[in-house]
């Protein structure tokens, strides 16, 4: 046994006090632990799933399959990320024909209760629905949807659906890289319908908005503060404003509340050229009002399609795609620069401290990065 000591650092005016110490451990003599087996702990590589395999499967519309190609498209891991935009090169001519429809609104406003009443409906249509999410909080929350399971409990049973929780970010891209590649591999195999459900805060509803042809805001009754609060910038992203819950005693107030933001609305800029967006009631709990917002999101792409806003806007939104994965690789290459990134540590220490001021210590770091 070795001597006992006292932690490296404590509080001298209180030594006496100080009841912790570092009992030293057994000395066998040994330098640290011997593995008898080489490799025993070693990381193991899995292999890759093989593309044709991946392809024929999600154009087949095999869920297994196309689970584990959205695995691949979200993991963090370089190998897997190019082999994830092989199968999208492939699958690229299969996708584009779904409708793509966001979901946004305040916690608690029903979207997933939404999510369940509606999906199920467009299921029972015929039709096959998958369920995104955007969250991009979800790496420090875990991905929201997944407690949702329960409430999407008829969803997550029925065979014409798929549900898929919210994506982290990483290092090859934030979560709408990840989300917009998954709803390619949706299309391609053959879902109709992609529902991306948003939580309403931060930035999130403006990168869903990019990524669909419809938008809806979800929102509740007693309005009345709501709506001074509401920020006028989200309610000019949606296509439909859906007052949920009109049902019971609060099915009254439901209706003037769809009345008041439809006073608003209409003094709004429209989210899409010729389409005004009104506001309708339903309540999710009841399976109400849900077949007529199916109606109004058919009329909108009717409408949207024989004007050719339907294509400009997915040809705005390829751009724009092009243009954030642009960032997100400069971020990422800038980031991870070996020059860069030990060095940035202390450079920004310097500035903090005062030594030396913001602007050299980026043309600093930019003259390091362009070399
Ligand atoms: N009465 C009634 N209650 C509803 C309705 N829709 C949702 N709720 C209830 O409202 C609560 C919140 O619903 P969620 O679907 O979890 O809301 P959310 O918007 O997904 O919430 P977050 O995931 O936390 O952002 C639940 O207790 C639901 O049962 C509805 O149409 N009528
Ligand atoms: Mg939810």
């Amino acid at each position: 046994m070795t001597e006992d000591k006292k932690p490296e650092w404590f509080d001298e005016e209180k030594a006496d006090n100080f009841t912790s110490i570092v009992r030293g451990g057994v000395d066998t003599g040994e330098p640290g632990l011997k593995f008898e087996k080489k490799g025993r702990f070693q990381k193991r590589t899995a292999s890759l799933p093989d593309l044709n395999v991946l392809e024929d499967g999600i154009l087949n519309g095999k869920r297994g399959v196309l689970a584990r190609a959205i695995t691949l498209i979200e993991s963090n891991a370089e190998h897997h990320f190019r082999h994830a935009q092989e199968i999208l090169h492939k699958l690229l001519p299969h996708s584009g024909q779904s409708l793509r429809i966001g979901i946004t609104g305040v916690p608690g406003a029903g979207k997933s209760t939404f999510i369940e009443s509606f999906g199920t409906y467009l299921c029972d249509a015929g039709l096959k629905v998958a369920v995104l999410a955007v969250d991009p909080s979800s790496s420090l929350s875990g991905g929201s949807i997944l407690g949702d399971k329960t409430r999407m409990e008829q969803l997550s049973r029925n065979p014409n659906a798929f549900i898929r929780p919210s994506p982290s970010a990483g290092k090859l891209g934030g979560v709408h890289r990840k989300t917009r590649e998954t709803v390619l591999l949706c299309e391609a195999a053959g879902f109709d319908v992609i529902l991306v459900e948003t939580v309403g805060v931060g930035q999130s509803e403006v990168i869903v908005r990019d990524m669909v042809d419809f938008f809806m805001l979800l929102t509740l009754t007693g309005a009345g503060d709501e709506l001074q609060g509401m920020k006028k910038g989200i309610m000019e992203l949606a296509d439909a404003v859906i007052v949920n819950k009109a049902d019971g005693s609060n099915k009254k107030l439901a209706e003037k509340t769809k009345a008041e933001y439809n006073r608003i609305l209409h003094f709004l800029q429209p989210a899409t050229k010729g389409w005004q967006t009104r506001a309708y009631t339903c309540s999710s709990v009841f399976n109400q009002g849900i077949p007529e917002i199916w109606k109004v999101i058919k009329m909108f792409e009717d409408t949207a399609k024989a004007s050719g806003v339907f294509e400009e806007r997915r040809r705005l939104q390829t751009k724009q795609w092009i243009h954030s994965m642009i960032l997100d690789q400069l971020q990422f290459s800038f980031f991870y620069h070996p020059d860069i990134k030990p060095l940035l540590p202390k450079i920004e220490n310097e500035v903090i401290a005062g030594n030396r001021t913001v602007t050299s210590a980026v043309e600093e770091l930019f003259n390091i990065y362009s070399k």
